[in-house]
């Protein structure tokens, strides 16, 4: 019996230990434990306010009211909001979704591909739902064949839209064609892409250049003199080019990275 207490000693020493190292070796285990308890359920269909968003999105996700379309009072929906890249609680505020399983695809994105904001890879493919996307693959099925991918143009809000499976990635502001050398309307295809190419009517470089028509149309960063000055950097969101669709710096790289030789252009008004 004398020995009882030390023998206690020594297994709620060695208990504690062992809890302690299990929890160092595998980090993940509390943000596991944390997912499973919240009882959201992506395939439920239940939408009380009818707004396009579940209650289970709208409870569990964006904190939004599911029994009010509108959930701030602005006059847009809820739904449309969230589409749009704005935040559904506050008025006119563009909104960085959080990523609440930390898979690379924020909780915006993972409602337009009805993937599981709680789950970081939805198929169990070993591939994560963002890094799916980033590939342009379905991160809701393990098919090797590529989500369709379209660059989509509104000149009348001077907005460029990313677009993969129909689903909107990123909008970006752009510069179009002034009055009288308007950009057209219409599909068109990226027909070639040249990182660096040279305007010899304007003498100016046009950083990330994707032609889109034979008569000289194209997406392409803010024009460069050759002394390395920008063009019209005050100018995204206004039509002052001479047809050519200009980005800002950073999107302009991200565009041309993404979209290959092929990809559908859709410009309208
Ligand atoms: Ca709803
Ligand atoms: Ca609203
Ligand atoms: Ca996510
Ligand atoms: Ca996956």
């Amino acid at each position: 019996m004398r020995y009882l207490g030390f023998i206690l000693v020594l297994f709620f020493y060695f208990f504690n230990v062992s809890l302690v190292s299990a929890a160092e070796q595998i980090p993940t285990t509390n943000a596991v434990a944390a997912s499973t308890t919240i009882p959201f359920d992506v395939k439920a269909t239940v939408d009380t306010d009818g707004d396009e968003l579940t209650d289970q999105w709208e409870i569990f996700v964006f904190k939004t009211d599911p029994n009010k379309k509108d959930s701030d009072g602005d006059s847009f929906s809820d739904s449309t909001e969230i589409k749009d890249i704005f935040d559904p609680l506050k008025k006119n505020i563009a909104k960085n979704f959080e990523d609440q399983d930390k898979d690379g695809l924020d909780d915006r994105l993972e409602w337009l591909f009805k993937t599981d904001p709680f789950n970081s890879d939805t198929d169990g493919d070993g591939f994560t739902d963002g890094n799916e996307v980033t590939k342009g693959f379905d991160p809701r099925s393990g098919s090797k064949k590529p989500l369709k991918k379209r660059i989509r143009i509104d000149l009348s809000k001077q907005i460029m839209q990313q677009e993969l499976g129909g689903v909107v990635l990123a909008n970006f502001r752009v510069s179009t064609g002034k009055k009288g050398m308007a950009t057209p309307t219409g599909d068109f295809a990226i027909k070639e892409k040249i990182p660096r190419a040279w305007s010899r009517s304007a003498k100016l470089w046009m950083p990330y250049w994707m032609k889109f028509t034979d008569r000289g149309h194209g997406i392409h960063e803010l024009p460069e003199w050759p002394g390395g000055k920008k063009e019209g950097v005050n100018h995204l969101g206004v039509p002052v080019s001479h047809g050519c669709v200009r980005l800002g710096i950073g999107p302009a790289k991200t565009m041309y990275e993404w979209a290959p030789v092929g990809t559908i252009i859709h410009i309208e008004h």
